[in-house]
Order: C-alpha cells, then structure tokens, then sequence
C-alpha cells in the first residue's frame, strides 16, 4: 500500500524521466531513432529502473497514467530535438497490456502528437508478441487505427513469444525487434545464429525491418551485418542516456 500511494504522488508530481538509447541503421551508420525508457527518479531511493515498478504498476492500473505521461513526455522531446534543428529521429516507445486494451488509447495517443505539434510519423510504438497474440482480432483493429494516425510500429521482445505465422502477416507493423537474448551469445552459439537469421529472413519475407536488440560488441555486430539485419540497437552504440545525451550523439556528422 505505501509503494502504491509512493506511485501515485510521483504520477502527482511527475517524478519520472526518460532515458534515450540510440538506434543505428547499419546501412547508412545514421541514428534514426531512440527508444524511450523510463525510470522513476525517486526522492529517498533515488532512479529506480523499469523493472522495480513497472509491473507493479500494471497490477495496480496506474500504468495507464504513467504511459501517458511516457508518451506525451517522449513526443514532447522529439519535438523539441526537431525544432532545435537537429537531424531527426524517431522516438520509439513501449507500450505495456493494460494500456493498449484500454479503449480510449488511441485517442490518447492522438492527443499527445496533437499536443506536443509531433508529425506522427516520427512517434513509434513497441507492442509486445504477447500483447498482440493474446487476442489477434483486436490488435489488428486497433493497429490499423494507429496506422491511420501515421505512427510506426513496431513488434518488440520478438522471438520470446508466441507467433502464429498467419497474424503476423496481417499486423500492419513496420519492424522486427530481435530480443536481446538471441543476440548475447553471438556469434558462437549456433543455435542462436540460426534463430537470428531466421527471424531476420522472416522479417524480410514479410516486407518489414528488422532490428537486433542488445548488440553489446563489434563480433555481434558485424555478424548481424553479414545476416542482412537492417538495424542494431544496445550498448555497442551507447546505453541509455539522457535527452542531452543523445542531443550530443545526434550533432556529430556522420
Ligand atoms: O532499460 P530498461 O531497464 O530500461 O527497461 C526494461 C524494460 O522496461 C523494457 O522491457 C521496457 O520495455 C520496459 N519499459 C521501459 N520504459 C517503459 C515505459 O515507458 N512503459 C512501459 N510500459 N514499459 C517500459
Ligand atoms: O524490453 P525492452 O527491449 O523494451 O528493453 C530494453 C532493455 O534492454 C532496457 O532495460 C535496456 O537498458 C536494456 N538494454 C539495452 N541495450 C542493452 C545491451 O546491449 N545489453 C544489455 N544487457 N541490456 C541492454
Ligand atoms: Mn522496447
Ligand atoms: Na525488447
């Protein structure tokens, strides 16, 4: 009960930050995107990480106002970064259950693009596998009304659920994200080596982008390359950091 009130009054007072963490496309070697993760900067206990509270935020609904809180907080960023003229980016953010079953979401979402003056198509969201597989019917639903919106979006922690072939091909998704655990072993483990490039060929037979999670080194990354994986997200690149951080990474020409 304390924690829960604890939560509430940093709703209240809006203890949350975002961290940034950059992602490359291999290609070009440009940043094209952060992904958005949030931590709870706490007054006694100081910056509690996503997993200390937010499944605990989930069971007691009050994710509903974190995320929105998540999602106008990282429009609003990007749109700053695009008015400071800096090369733009897409701001990518998760999206947890209990919020993308919420009926009124999308509007939500329209209103944080509304707000903030973000064109939709530099927002994108990361559903889940599990989320979307739970019920398909309703996620492409819903997905087509964000599509309609212009947002991007992406299918996160990929791999670890449980996809049917058949709906993923009528997900209107735009990419892939490899979880990081195919990636870590890298590339010794020939199990994980054949998981990778199947996902990454999966992706591509689909018409979508596939980007790997969780790159840590040079050996992981140039086998990702040598795969056909468009993109590599993890602290090969730079870890999470904060906006500043990444204002920093996105002024050096490349
Ligand atoms: O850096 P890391 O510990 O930040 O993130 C751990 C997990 O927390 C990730 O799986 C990510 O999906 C989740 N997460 C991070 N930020 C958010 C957020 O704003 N909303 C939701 N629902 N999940 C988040
Ligand atoms: O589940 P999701 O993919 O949204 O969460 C991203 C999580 O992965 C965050 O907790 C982030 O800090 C973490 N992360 C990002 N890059 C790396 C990496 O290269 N190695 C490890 N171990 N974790 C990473
Ligand atoms: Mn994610
Ligand atoms: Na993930």
């Amino acid at each position: 009960l304390r924690y829960q009130e604890e939560l509430r009054r940093a709703i209240a007072r809006e203890e949350f930050v975002l961290h940034y963490q950059p992602q490359m496309d291999l290609k070009t070697g440009h940043i094209f995107a952060v992904e958005a993760l949030i931590r709870w900067n706490h007054p006694e206990r100081g910056l509690l990480m996503p997993g200390d509270f937010i499944s605990f935020a989930e069971d007691t609904g009050l994710i509903g106002q974190i995320g929105d809180w998540t999602l106008r907080a990282a429009c609003r960023q990007n749109k700053a970064w695009r008015d400071a003229g800096l090369p733009p980016v897409v701001v990518s953010v998760n999206v947890s259950a209990r919020q993308f079953q919420e009926p009124e979401w999308v509007e939500r979402v329209a209103s944080a693009l509304r707000k903030s003056g973000l064109e939709a198509r530099y927002l994108e969201l990361e559903l889940t596998e599990s989320v979307i597989m739970a019920d398909v019917q309703q996620a492409v639903a819903l997905m087509h009304r964000l599509e309609a919106l212009g947002v991007h979006l992406a299918i996160d922690d990929f791999g670890t659920g449980y996809s049917s072939l058949s709906a993923l091909k009528r997900f209107p998704v735009d990419r892939l994200k490899i979880d990081r655990s195919f990636v870590q072993d890298l590339p010794d483990d020939p199990d994980d080596a054949a998981i990778a490039r199947a996902i990454i060929s999966l992706a591509h037979t689909l018409q979508l982008k596939v980007i790997a999670e969780g790159v840590e080194t040079r050996e992981q990354l140039e086998f990702l390359r040598g795969a056909g994986c468009d993109e590599i997200q993890g602290y090969y690149l730079s870890k999470p950091v904060r906006a500043e951080g990444i204002e920093t990474l996105l002024r050096i020409p490349n």
